[in-house]
């Protein structure tokens, strides 16, 4: 029976049409930023994201069962600073962690306080994971603003920095945050024993499936650091921290990795504003409320003898420095640069910023979307710099 003509025209165009959709459904995602990826013709977070190449440590195959004593398990743990009054918003994050990837691995959880935690604090978290929740104390001594840190000026600069709008300015427990994460939180005696660490904020989200052992990953690699985001930060918040750096760096030649990212810290194409106003720091950091790192790294001659001089010139103080620019000068300077991993892999989100790769491991977020809010914080990512001058390793 022949069929009306009318009818072959449509079937074909259903099939063209189906051919079209199963061709846009595969093709890799446009750029939605111009070519402004760091001369990339599209972002790699649009790229389909797999795992990592390579071997790589997976519950199936190894013993990571909570309390075994021979378990697969490398010298790592979950690390967080935090107040007793956050544990609403803290308990969300850690079963999205625990759902992604923990509850796989059972690396024990280390949570630090200036206060002593409270019995529902610790009743209400490990209540989430069956890996073990470890409680501490930050010393005192950690803690304290340090003796050499004037107080009247601390004030006059807080006041200061608040005209110029930088958040928390007058917040001493702010300014102690910064500073104990930036040069202290591995010299706590309950991290003595570990080398590598994953840390962790209240209000954070995970939203992709991570099915290996991250540690393995970055042992088996000897990987130093490794990020999600890379942002700009408030040029107002440490005018000194660079020339300071400067400073350190002329007294200390030798200290500086031949494979650095100094590229990365100077850049002045991006946003030239930002780095002529933070006296020649392009403000680029890694956003440090993820991190997943070697403390060995911290421990080291290089940074130590660097957080050292920073802390006595006063800048956490009279400045607002953010552990996220100290940490990553830090590594941008003493580290080699191709030991720095990008976790494209890790779907992660701190208001307002996001990483958000394109796989089928994820959901809850827009593959490549950078912010949630108003457009102007399009401006603060600062991947376009990395990748340009680092790569997307
Ligand atoms: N125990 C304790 N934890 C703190 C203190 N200040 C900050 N923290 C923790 O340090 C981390 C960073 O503090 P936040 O207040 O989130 O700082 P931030 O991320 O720069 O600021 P937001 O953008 O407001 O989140 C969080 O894990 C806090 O829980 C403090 O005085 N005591
Ligand atoms: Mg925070």
């Amino acid at each position: 029976m022949a069929v009306a003509r009318p009818i072959r025209m449509l079937g074909a165009a259903c099939i063209v049409l189906v051919l079209f959709m199963i061709f846009q459904l595969n093709k890799e995602p446009e750029l939605s930023k111009g070519d402004n990826v760091g001369g990339l013709k599209s972002d790699p977070l649009l790229a389909r994201t797999g795992e990592p190449e390579g071997e790589l440590w997976r519950a199936e195959d190894h013993d990571y069962a909570p309390d075994s004593p021979n378990s697969a398990r490398t010298n790592a743990a979950l690390i967080m600073l935090v107040r007793n009054e956050e544990i609403d918003e803290l308990i969300p994050t850690m079963e999205d962690l625990e759902r992604t990837w923990n509850s796989k691995f059972n690396y024990p959880w280390i949570f630090f306080n200036d206060k002593p935690f409270t019995e529902d604090f610790k009743k209400r978290t490990q209540a989430v994971t069956k890996a073990k929740c470890q409680y501490e104390e930050v010393p005192k001594e950690h803690w304290d603003v340090p003796s050499w840190i004037n107080m009247d000026l601390f004030h006059e600069s807080a006041e200061m920095l608040k005209e110029k709008n930088i958040q928390y300015s007058g917040k001493v427990s702010y300014h102690q945050m910064c500073r104990w994460n930036s040069g202290m939180f591995y010299k706590h005696p309950a991290l003595e024993k570990y080398r590598y660490y994953w840390r962790v904020e209240p209000n954070v989200k995970f939203f992709c499936d991570v099915d290996y052992d991250v540690f393995r990953f970055v042992e088996d690699r000897n990987i130093t650091y490794g990020f999600t985001i890379n942002l700009f930060d408030a040029p107002q918040s440490m005018p000194s921290l660079w020339p300071e750096t400067k400073k350190f760096i002329a007294a200390n030649p030798s200290y500086v990795s031949d494979n650095n990212m100094m590229a990365w810290l100077t850049d002045d194409q991006l946003r030239p504003d930002h780095t002529k106003d933070a006296n020649g720091y392009s403000t680029c950091h890694f956003w440090s409320n993820f991190e997943i790192g070697d403390m060995d790294f911290f421990r080291g001659d290089q940074y130590t003898a660097y957080f050292d001089h920073l802390d006595r010139s006063g800048g956490f103080f009279y400045e607002r420095w953010g552990d996220a620019p100290v940490h990553s000068i830090g590594i941008g300077l003493f580290a080699d640069a191709a030991k720095v991993h990008w976790f494209r892999d890790i779907g992660y989100n701190h208001i307002p910023y996001y990483n958000c790769p394109n796989s089928p491991k994820c959901s809850g977020c827009t593959a490549g979307q950078f912010y949630a809010g108003e457009p102007f914080l399009a401006k603060e990512d600062c991947r376009p710099s990395y990748f340009k001058h680092v790569g997307t390793h």
